[in-house]
């Protein structure tokens, strides 16, 4: 059972050269503005005001580290937020690419969609980044609660075909019920063992 106790703000890069490292597997939370990351973060740590939650899109342009006791959750600025500069659009994607570039910025990726609509262009772009970088990454649907649970089956079958991955491995959450929170605990202890050094897997007995 993964236990998270005290979850605490560790800092906020505004570039490569203030990424954190870790022994820690840190696991990154990506998506556009407003899916729902810092909320996401939130229900996990079990706390209301952890990672700052806002109404008006783009509003977390750094990368903000927290410290999961087992693990780090990076919360990375979103994307897709039509009001923003060029030259702000251009910070972002070159702060993405120095993150992902190098392995030991993350282990694996929680890529963060909205329930409610097909992915985006640039959701699909994201786990396309993800894929060819070679970062493994699960997809989670966030604002379950805003559908039924027929609308919501559906429409993860939906995200599943535009993103090209099995409907069984999108994690269909609410931050605002719980929902798929345990679902969540399960990956993250999955990624916490497959960092270990032997993986996480125990030697049969006598072998
Ligand atoms: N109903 C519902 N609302 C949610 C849920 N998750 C987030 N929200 C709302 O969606 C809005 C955006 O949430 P954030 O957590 O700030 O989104 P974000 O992805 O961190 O946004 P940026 O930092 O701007 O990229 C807020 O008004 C939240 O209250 C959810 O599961 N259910
Ligand atoms: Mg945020």
């Amino acid at each position: 059972m993964l236990k998270i106790t005290e979850v605490t703000f560790i800092t906020s890069a505004a570039s490569a050269s203030q990424f954190i490292r870790s022994e820690k597997p840190i696991i990154a939370v990506c998506g556009k503005s407003n899916v729902g990351k810092s909320s996401f973060i939130n229900m996990l740590a079990g706390r209301k005001k952890l990672a700052r939650v806002s109404k008006d899109p783009g509003r977390t342009r750094l990368v903000n580290y927290f410290d999961f006791g087992a693990f780090m959750l990076a919360d990375l600025p979103g994307y897709g937020f039509a009001k923003v500069s060029k030259a702000e659009k251009a910070r972002w994607a070159r702060l993405m690419e120095d993150f992902f570039a190098d392995s030991a910025n993350c282990a694996h990726a929680f890529s963060l969609v909205d329930i409610r609509h097909d992915p985006t262009a640039d959701d699909v772009n994201m786990v396309n980044y993800l894929y060819s970088s070679l970062i493994p990454f699960t997809v989670i649907a966030t604002k379950a609660d805003k559908l039924s649970r027929m609308a919501a089956l559906n429409n993860v079958k939906r995200i599943a075909a535009v993103l090209k991955c099995g409907s069984a491995d999108i994690v269909v959450t609410s931050s605002e019920t719980r929902q798929g929170i345990e679902q969540v605990h399960e990956r993250i202890e999955r990624i916490i063992s497959a960092g270990l050094p032997d993986g996480g897997g125990r030697l049969a007995e006598g072998e």
